[in-house]
């Protein structure tokens, strides 16, 4: 079972009556209410089971103890050899089991996902803190404690489907829920605005950004002609491009970032009246990123770096967690905003309306096929349930139809929502019929409605079912926008100003760099005096980058527009959310060589797995090496296989010889000066001192406390200390000067 290939007892079921929040009762079961004995479930969800495991176990195979047969299940002899007509004869057609073979590989790859391509996913569940029926009727809410399967992917969204990880770009964070009244798809990023306003231009943002159409270049980078040139044509899409630009491009990892539903939802409760909803999930890990020079490094060592860090918390134990908060608001404070919040290029500052915690999201279990699960799964933001509603943002609208209609070319047909991952964990009853690779097996001669030969079923659920909000606004067919869609700086400026000194330096490199990639003169220029608009001092810092005047500012499309509730908003800084995991799954690496001193590293190792880190010993090469006191350390990894950029943190080990093997290893300086450089935590023991001066490193713990010294005998006492410093991601006073 899956629970004894990743040896954790728990790793199938939400650890029961856990809860992250305080006062938060304990939970004693599962409330998934399915019906028992449906198709899907084959019965009621049992006490601390996530209810979607059952339904994907029916479809697991495995081939221990098990003959090799074709696909008709006929034994397999010889898996090796062709059928020939003699042994240096032709190959005989007649060989079905050779061309079944062939046949079914030449047919594996299916089309990758026209945008978010590259992606990564896990299952877990979703607890609700509180019975949230005065908004909604929504399922996952219903109940104080009621826990709610999904499966949760993450993407970049330009990258192909084997491109790197840490580009930079937003991220997809799409949330699929297994409610007992249907699966509700939040299909959200990790940005909490867009690029555009209207889906009518989707098509063209993302032909803007993907490899230019001549050449197939550049793979995953929006650092290209084609894509400044569409943004500064689009002054609407300045607001995520500070977003992209800003450090939330490169997460450090899909567990540190946050998820946002981005358009305004509608909540419905069971009176029908309705309230408007923002989305947001806030990882308990915190917030936080790559530094650029370190994401293109990490692109090159390790693709994977994202996908990987993901799979290994997860089978680690580590199960990472959001907090879901929502912004819910009415009309009449919708109306009073200085923005429209059908406008996906603006969001509702927490000043405005601050976020409600409803329940908190734990990803305990990692998928079992890449292909079944991860690729296959089909997010839609037309699935929803009934208590979600849709409001009128036009970008919204596209998307209602956009996401349904890809998956029939891309897995192949309307009868998606049968792939395993995709079916719902409630029963699917309708008059559906037929379509390719149709899985269900229907009973019965009646497949219309209405009917009296199968007595009137499937029956109308009537007021159960799910209800449209009869917004009310008849108005003239029209294409065009609302009057507040064309102010497009003010929210730019309010990010912008929220940032941190180093955050505004990153955004300014980020944009120097996208802009330096730019190859024709006029696009840069026009993208600069479109940035004049967002802040004088943004659009001089990047020109100077550039070596150009800053240009006149581009005139804007809102001559008066109502001025905005507020100039500076904490929550936009990554810093808001410094996390609450200290340093858990942080990677940190300890140098070895033949020599080291055993007890201190062996002191450190003992207090930083304790607090949850995880330790690696890197040599020149992999292996033991012999230590002071005749015991055996062993690298794991090796500084050629697993460069510097790769950890947290790093420690040089105490012991003369050690030391001396280090300095006369070619990779050593360059192992060390990256984690300087991208401002991780150093820690330096006894003779380990020589290798930070001969990197040039000073070591003021005043000035940086990322930096520290200490002797063997005192490692137990200096491991709080690092830790800390670790806990702290990194000591950016060191870039500031
Ligand atoms: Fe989209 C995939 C998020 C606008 C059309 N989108 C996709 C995925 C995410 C988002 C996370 C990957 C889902 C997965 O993991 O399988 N998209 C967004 C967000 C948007 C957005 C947050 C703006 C608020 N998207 C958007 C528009 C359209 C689309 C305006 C079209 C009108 N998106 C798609 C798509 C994709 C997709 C073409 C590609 C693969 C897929 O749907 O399943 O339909």
């Amino acid at each position: 079972t899956k629970n004894l290939e990743h040896g954790h007892d728990n790793a199938l079921a939400p650890p029961i009556g856990e809860s992250s929040k305080p006062g938060f009762d304990k939970v004693t079961a599962s409330t998934i209410t399915e019906q028992p004995g449906t198709a899907k479930t084959g019965g009621p969800a049992q006490i601390g089971i996530n209810a979607n495991i059952a339904p994907l176990d029916q479809f697991k195979v495995d081939p221990s103890g098990q003959r090799l047969t074709t696909n008709q299940g006929v034994p397999v002899g010889d898996n090796q050899n062709t059928l020939k007509a003699g042994l240096r004869g032709p190959s005989l057609l007649e060989d079905f089991i050779l061309r079944e073979k062939i046949t079914h590989f030449d047919h594996e790859r299916i089309p990758e996902r026209v945008v978010h391509a590259r992606g990564s996913a896990a299952h877990g569940y979703f607890e609700a803190y509180d019975a949230l029926d005065k908004y909604t009727c929504a399922a996952p809410f219903s109940e104080k404690g009621k826990t709610t399967p999904v499966f949760v992917r993450f993407s970049t969204v330009a990258g192909e489907r084997g491109s790197k990880d840490t580009a930079r770009d937003a991220r997809g964070f799409a949330v699929k829920f297994y409610t007992d009244e249907g699966n509700w798809d939040l299909v959200g990023n990790n940005i909490p605005v867009f690029f555009i306003q209207d889906a009518m231009k989707f098509p063209d943002l993302v032909h803007a950004v993907k490899p230019e159409p001549h050449h197939g270049m550049p793979q995953a980078a929006s650092a290209h002609d084609t894509f400044w040139d569409f943004v500064s044509l689009m002054p609407e899409s300045t607001h995520m491009l500070m977003w992209v630009m800003s450090d939330r491009g490169i997460p450090r990892s899909y567990r540190m970032m946050q998820g946002f539903g981005v358009h305004t939802f509608r909540l419905v409760n069971n009176l029908g009246q309705s309230v408007f909803c923002k989305f947001h999930w806030k990882p308990l890990q915190g917030t936080h990123s790559l530094v650029w020079d370190e994401a293109v490094k990490i692109s090159g060592a390790d693709p994977d770096y994202h996908r990987r860090d993901l799979w290994e918390a997860i089978e680690s134990g580590e199960f990472p967690e959001w907090e879901l908060g929502l912004q819910i608001f009415t009309e009449d404070q919708a109306d009073s905003f200085s923005f429209d919040v059908l406008d996906s290029t603006k969001l509702i500052p927490e000043e405005l309306i601050p976020l409600t915690p409803v329940g908190r999201m734990v990803l305990n279990r990692n998928p079992d096929n890449f292909f079944a699960e991860t690729e296959q799964v089909a997010f839609c933001t037309a699935h929803v349930i009934p208590g979600i509603n849709f409001s009128n943002d036009p970008l919204l609208a596209g998307r209602i139809h956009s996401y349904s209609d890809t998956q029939i070319t891309r897995l192949g047909g309307p009868n998606f929502h049968e792939i395993p991952i995709n079916a719902p964990v409630a029963a699917v009853q309708n008059n559906q019929r037929d379509g390719l690779h149709r899985q269900a097996v229907h009973r019965g001669r009646v497949a219309y409605e209405p009917n009296s030969l199968a007595g009137g079923c499937p029956f109308q659920a009537g007021t159960e079912g799910f209800v449209s909000f009869p917004d009310s606004n008849a108005q003239d067919k029209v294409r065009g926008k609302p009057e507040k869609f064309a102010e497009h700086y003010a929210q730019a400026t309010l990010f912008y100003n929220s940032q941190t000194a180093v955050e505004q330096a990153h955004i300014v490199d980020g944009f120097r760099f996208e802009l330096s990639k730019v190859a024709v003169p006029a696009i840069r220029e026009r993208m600069l005096s479109s940035l004049v608009n967002v802040s004088g001092d943004l659009a001089e810092r990047v020109a100077a980058g550039l070596g150009m005047q800053v240009p006149e500012a581009m005139p804007k499309a809102m001559d008066n527009p109502q001025a905005p509730e507020i100039t500076e908003s904490r929550a936009l800084s990554l810093t808001a959310l410094p996390g609450l995991c200290g340093v858990r799954t942080r990677q940190i690496a300890v140098l070895v060589e033949e020599g080291v001193i055993h007890a201190s590293l062996a002191s450190l190792h003992s207090a930083l797995v304790h607090a949850g880190a995880v330790v690696h010993f890197i040599g020149p090469r992999v292996g033991n090496f012999a230590t002071d006191s005749g015991a055996m350390v062993e690298a794991d990894k090796s500084m050629e296989n697993a460069p510097g950029f790769l950890f947290d943190a790093l420690i040089l080990p105490d012991g003369n010889p050690a030391v001396q093997a280090l300095v006369d290893n070619p990779e050593t300086m360059e192992f060390v000066k990256d984690h300087f450089l991208h401002c991780k935590t150093i820690l330096a023991l006894g003779d380990g001192h020589r290798l930070l001066e001969m990197a040039g490193i000073e070591a003021d713990a005043e000035k940086d406390p990322g930096i520290l010294l200490a002797q063997s005998a005192d490692a137990n006492a200096i491991a709080p200390r690092f830790i800390d410093a670790v806990a702290a991601h990194r000591h950016s006073s060191r870039e500031a000067g």
